[in-house]
């Protein structure tokens, strides 16, 4: 890809002649004759880089240089200055300048080669950056299901608890996990296990808002973080889930199948006040919906033992509340 360099200099010739120089080694060149006119197309064009003159009519390039350097933008600037500006040429290298060339330009091939090097580097500090993003992307999702992983849930949890306590937001934790998975991994092999593994989260990415996180917690199963939620939202969230689920056939390679899932969910700061009592009341109320016979959605509810554990339905969970007096509030 060819690199684009806009030159802002005021005298005609000095223009000319680097565009042309430029223009010879192939580069997109683009021109300015003041700091206002060349701002103008710094931001029009986003160039790679920008050779501009010190002193100039309307705006100097020191001020150029300043704007171009505050945008956090990533083009280079490499100044040309007069022979009495050598403290002005310093200051514009402590303001982020690549390098200064003084003029007249003695040695032509010393600027070129100044150019190729600076773009050379910003080449490589991209492609870097770039690396360096994909590889915080990897390291916090899972491979198999694309989904966040068990890492990133843990530090999700640890933001989202902060934010909540600061704002006085309330959140909650659903567990999924699906029902007898080893007999799908027995019956039909562990590929089609990765792969209704994979379609699950999919099917189940595309129920949730836009603000929810989904998880892979473990092998075969889920958490999803659904934050500024109210227990009645997050109540029917989970139901349409469940039914997503239930109705859902997965289909590769000539098999056929159905899978349930169990799930427990909790809220904060309802159900607990930290992370590993969140998780704990989830984990439980998905225990609870494997005891009394999978293919159901409990909620951990207050941890009075006398509260009978009722499985998730609406107008129930409010009976419940009501008959505990457990006063929970919601919203
Ligand atoms: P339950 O209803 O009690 O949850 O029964 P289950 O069979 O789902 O639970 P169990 O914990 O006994 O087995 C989970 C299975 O999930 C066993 C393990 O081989 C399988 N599993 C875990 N991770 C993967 C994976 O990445 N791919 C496949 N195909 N299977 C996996
Ligand atoms: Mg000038
Ligand atoms: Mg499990
Ligand atoms: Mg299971």
């Amino acid at each position: 890809m060819r690199e684009t360099i806009l030159i802002i200099e005021d005298e005609a010739d000095i223009l000319n002649l680097l565009r042309n120089l430029l223009e010879g080694e192939d580069y997109n060149v683009i021109t300015a004759t003041n700091g206002r006119e060349g701002l103008d197309r710094f931001h029009e064009h986003d160039p790679d880089l920008i050779l501009t003159d010190v002193r100039m009519p309307v705006l100097d390039g020191i001020e150029v240089l300043r704007e171009v350097k505050t945008k956090e933008s990533d083009t280079e600037v490499i100044i040309l200055t007069g022979h009495s500006d050598e403290t002005t040429a310093i200051d514009c290298l402590r303001l982020g300048a690549y390098d200064y060339f003084r003029k007249p330009l003695e040695d032509i091939d010393v600027l070129l080669a100044a150019v190729e090097r600076v773009l050379e580097k910003r080449n490589l500090e991209i492609k870097n950056r770039s690396l360096v993003r994909q590889l915080e992307e990897l390291s916090i999702r899972d491979p198999l299901t694309g989904l966040y992983n068990y890492r990133h849930l843990q530090t999700s949890l640890d933001e989202e608890i902060e934010r909540s306590r600061r704002y006085r937001h309330n959140f909650f934790i659903l567990m999924i996990d699906i029902d007898h998975f080893k007999e799908i991994n027995d019956t039909h092999g562990h590929l089609f296990g990765d792969f209704v593994l994979k379609q699950l989260g999919e099917i189940i990415s595309v129920e949730l808002r836009a603000s929810d996180r989904l998880f892979r917690y473990g092998g075969e199963e889920y958490l999803i973080l659904m934050n500024e939620i109210s227990e009645d939202e997050a109540v029917s969230a989970g139901n349409r889930l469940m039914d997503v689920v239930r109705g859902h056939t997965f289909q590769a390679g000539g098999v056929c199948a159905k899978v349930t899932v169990s799930m427990g969910g909790a809220f904060f700061p309802t159900d607990a006040l930290d992370k590993v009592n969140l998780i704990k009341k989830a984990d439980q109320a998905l225990y609870r919906s494997k005891r009394s016979g999978r293919n159901r959605f409990e909620c951990g509810l207050d941890s009075c033992d006398n509260v009978p554990r009722i499985g998730y339905d609406r107008k129930l969970r409010s009976d419940v509340k009501m008959a505990s007096g457990a006063g929970r509030s919601s919203g």
